[in-house]
This record gives C-alpha cells, sequence and structure tokens, in this order.
C-alpha cells in the first residue's frame, strides 16, 4: 500500500504547514504605539515601521480622535503625494483594527488636509506568515485577549490532531 502512505505522508505534511501559521497567531501593533495616529511631537511612522517586521495576519491598530484625523488605505502614489481623494478604504472610528491579509506594501495616510503632508503616513510592508510565535520585543501585548481567536487556535489544534489520527491509521501505525 505504498500509495496510500504517501498520501498519508502528504496530508500530514499539508496539516503541519496549514496549522502552523494559525496557531502561531497574529501580533497587534499599535500604530505609533502610546502615541498613536496623530501628527506634531516629531511622530516619525515610517521610523515606527521600520523597527517592526509586520506579516500577514497581523493586526494594525490605528488610536486617534476621530474628530480631527481618520485613515485612509491608499495606492502608492497617492500615498506618496498625500493624495486623500481616491482612496481604497477609509477608516474613521477613532480606534480601528486593521487585519494584514496579503504580503507586500500598505499604505495608510490621514485623510484631514496637511496632515499626510506633516507626516501622519505610514508604510507598512508585510512579509509572510510567521512560522513560530515571535518573540519581537517591540511588539505591544493584545489590549484584551480576543476569544475569538481563542476558539479558531483551539479549533485548529483540535482539526490538526483528528486529520492526524486519520494520517497515522493511513499510515499503519
Ligand atoms: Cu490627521
Amino acid at each position: 500500500m505504498d500509495s496510500s502512505r504517501k498520501a498519508g505522508l502528504l496530508l500530514a505534511v499539508t496539516v503541519a504547514l496549514w496549522a502552523g501559521p494559525a496557531l502561531s497567531g497574529g501580533m497587534i501593533f499599535t500604530v505609533g504605539d502610546s502615541a498613536g495616529w496623530t501628527i506634531g511631537n516629531n511622530l516619525n511612522y515610517t521610523q515606527w515601521a521600520a523597527s517592526k517586521t509586520f506579516h500577514v495576519g497581523d493586526t494594525l491598530l490605528f488610536n486617534y480622535n476621530n474628530q480631527i484625523h481618520n485613515v485612509l488605505e491608499v495606492k502608492e502614489p497617492d500615498f506618496n503625494a498625500c493624495k486623500n481623494s481616491s482612496a481604497i478604504k477609509e477608516y474613521k472610528t477613532g480606534k480601528d483594527s486593521i487585519l494584514i491579509t496579503s504580503i507586500g506594501h500598505h499604505y495608510y495616510i490621514c485623510g484631514f488636509p496637511g496632515h499626510c503632508n506633516f507626516g501622519q503616513k505610514v508604510d507598512v510592508l508585510a512579509v509572510g506568515s510567521s512560522a513560530a510565535p515571535s518573540s519581537s520585543p517591540t511588539g505591544l501585548s493584545p489590549p484584551s485577549p480576543n476569544a475569538g481567536d481563542r476558539l479558531v487556535g483551539g479549533s485548529s489544534v483540535f482539526l490538526g490532531v483528528l486529520i492526524m489520527a486519520a494520517s497515522c491509521v493511513l499510515l499503519g501505525f
């Protein structure tokens, strides 16, 4: 039964690859750390982003006064030109969690007049999912545990165990 053994191995490897990132969970990055998303005070979001490593699955948390700021996700030319009229997406709650769902650059600016030119803009470069839980010293701990994430993590473990058990049967252990 060589082919079923191979199928079992393939299944086990697939599960390992799939469950690894799911179990590691994403980090939550508060943009600007304690200063939040604002202008002034020599805030430099380019520097802030440069000191971090962002992965798909991580979350950006923008904290700001939504009477005087917002968050616009924009394309690169608009980011460079601080153009606020053709945003991909607008956030304005004052406490926006944005999940990073793809690798590459993600550009955010404040849409209020002059703010982007004043430096309220951030370029977040995301790499692939982290394979292991990172112990990044710069990452902030989440403000509160997310029960939803835990549930997903738990069911991933359960599913993983089930599928591993099935693999063992296939492999004839
Ligand atoms: Cu602003």
